[in-house]
């Protein structure tokens, strides 16, 4: 039978949600992991946009943004019942004015932007998240779920720019959450490395580290 296909760059933020649901679902795609400076032709036929994630269903069905991606397998099979902890306001907050801030805190030369601003202005989101998650151990509750899988990435990224200086940051329940998610099974299965696809290159099976092994 065939598998929804899913192009991804292991980099990519939006591509890091996607691939942690689809692994926290235990649905199989085919995984076609690309090169932004060289899109294959099969992506772009399916997704003139060009951006990843993508997944093409059996159906011919196109998803072409991340939380819809997210939905869309967690729709299929949500073991850890992800769905019931989202926060659409949290969720836009981060993919609105805090990848804003981010993108022009990483790259400055990019965005001909003040860093130092827009550090100063992706700190209030973070001061944010780290008072919810001074309450409750994941940012909807006690366990994780579909908010914390699709800001967590994002945070990874801006503290990434300057970890000294985010290991200084008093947001010590931010920093553990991070940590924590970063040291999990999950998210080293999703950030395996995998050589970009080329047409007529054999299945790339991705799956997460629970599903059950298929033939
Ligand atoms: N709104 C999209 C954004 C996806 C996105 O912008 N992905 C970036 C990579 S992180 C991309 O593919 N950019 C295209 C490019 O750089 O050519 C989603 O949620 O999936």
């Amino acid at each position: 039978m065939a598998l929804p296909i899913l192009y991804s760059f292991r980099r990519c933020p939006y591509a890091m949600r996607a691939r942690l649901a689809i692994a926290v679902s235990g649905v199989t795609v085919e995984l076609r992991e690309i090169k932004l400076s060289a899109k294959p032709a099969a992506l772009l036929e399916a997704s003139p946009k060009g951006t990843v994630p993508v997944v093409v269903l059996p159906d011919g069905g196109v998803l072409e943004q991340s939380l819809d991606v997210m939905a869309w397998v967690l729709g299929v099979h949500d073991p850890e019942q992800w769905l019931e902890r989202m926060d659409p306001e949290l969720v836009n907050e981060n993919d609105g004015p805090f990848k804003h801030a981010l993108d022009r805190y990483k790259y400055p030369e990019r965005h001909e932007s003040d860093a130092m601003v827009h550090r100063a202005a992706g700190l209030g989101f973070l001061e944010k998240l780290d008072a919810r998650l001074a309450c409750q151990p994941q940012l909807c509750g006690a366990r994780r779920g579909l908010a914390d899988m699709a800001i967590m990435p994002f945070v990874r990224q801006f503290a990434a720019v300057d970890r000294a200086w985010f290991a200084d940051l008093p947001l010590p329940h931010l920093q553990r959450w991070l940590v924590a998610h970063l040291e999990d099974s999950l998210f080293g299965a999703v950030m395996v490395r995998h050589a970009p696809w080329r047409e007529g290159d054999a299945v790339t099976l991705f799956r997460g580290p629970t599903a059950p092994a298929q033939d």
